[in-house]
């Protein structure tokens, strides 16, 4: 039997799975951009299986909301009154409500088994390569190298008049702070004060820095850029003041930028833009 309906529930599931990848056409890397639609550009194993997962249940939620909606529609115009005067007085079909209670249900673990590797690796980190530690506070972040003999850097929010050209507002901080490409970074997160959430959507990384409590994530970030992300828990009237910025860099600019954070923070600033506008290449010594 020709079933057009099927035909065009799968035309509609193909064209969310084109939609996903238009979006990630619009979507920025490190931060959103203009008409972005869904989720930021990945640039870590754990966020591309999130991309994956998204753009799967993606399809099975057009596919069912099709569904439902064309039953409904057939409903509406095969059993108008006009059609169907004296409605059928059934209540119960065996069958049908088997089906309608078996099929959600391995929807549903077809969902699940994607979702639980995805858990998995969210909170199974490889064995760390460095791990840093990121206090939130009213209203800024502070991030910690402790193998660094606890070198602190104190980021905070610019403002307006303070931004470059090409920063973003509302993202762009005084202080950016650098981690080696294709590092399993382990990110220890906590707060002094109230609660924050420590988020970098590029890195697929959310959790809450919470006082008193050592929460943990990690990223392997597998390109090179600036990423920024934002305090993603109300925490006060400044909440929306308090971004982070982590710059990706090669093995050699992190050793410099170290050097440099250590000694002569402005150096270290100069350090980061200028291996962000070469792609990568510094030149300036750290002393
Ligand atoms: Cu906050």
């Amino acid at each position: 039997m020709n079933r057009p309906g099927r035909k065009t529930t799968l035309t509609f599931a193909a064209l969310a799975a084109a939609l996903a990848s238009t979006a990630s056409a619009f979507a920025g890397t490190g931060q959103p951009s203009p008409w972005q639609l869904g989720l930021q550009n990945s640039v870590t194993p754990v966020f591309d299986q999130a991309h994956h997962f998204h753009t799967f249940v993606l399809i099975i939620i057009t596919v069912i909301t099709l569904f439902v909606l064309g039953l409904l529609v057939y409903c509406m115009v095969r059993f108008h009154e006009s059609k169907n005067p004296t409605p059928s007085k059934t209540t119960h079909h065996t069958l049908l409500e088997v089906a309608w209670t078996v099929i959600p249900v391995l929807i549903l673990v077809v969902i699940a088994i994607p979702s639980f590797r995805l858990l998995y690796a969210q909170y199974s980190p490889p064995p760390a390569d460095l791990t840093i530690k990121v206090v939130g506070r009213q209203w800024n972040w502070d991030v910690v190298y402790p193998d660094q003999k606890d070198l602190t850097i104190t980021q905070l929010m610019k403002q307006d008049e303070e931004l470059e050209p090409g920063e973003p507002r509302k993202l762009a901080v005084d202080n950016v702070v650098a981690v080696p490409v294709n590092k399993v970074v382990i990110v220890d997160v906590t707060a002094e004060d109230v609660i924050h959430a420590f988020t970098i959507p590029s890195f697929g990384v959310k959790v809450d820095a919470i006082p008193g409590r050592l929460n943990q994530t990690w990223f392997k970030a597998e390109k090179e850029g600036i990423y920024y992300g934002q305090c993603s828990e109300l925490c006060g009237v400044a909440h929306a003041s308090m971004p982070i910025a982590i710059q990706v860099v090669n093995e050699e600019t992190y050793k410099k930028w170290l050097e440099a954070a250590k000694q002569k923070p402005e150096d270290a600033t100069k350090l980061l833009k200028q291996a962000l506008a070469t792609g990568g290449a510094t030149s300036v010594a750290a002393r």
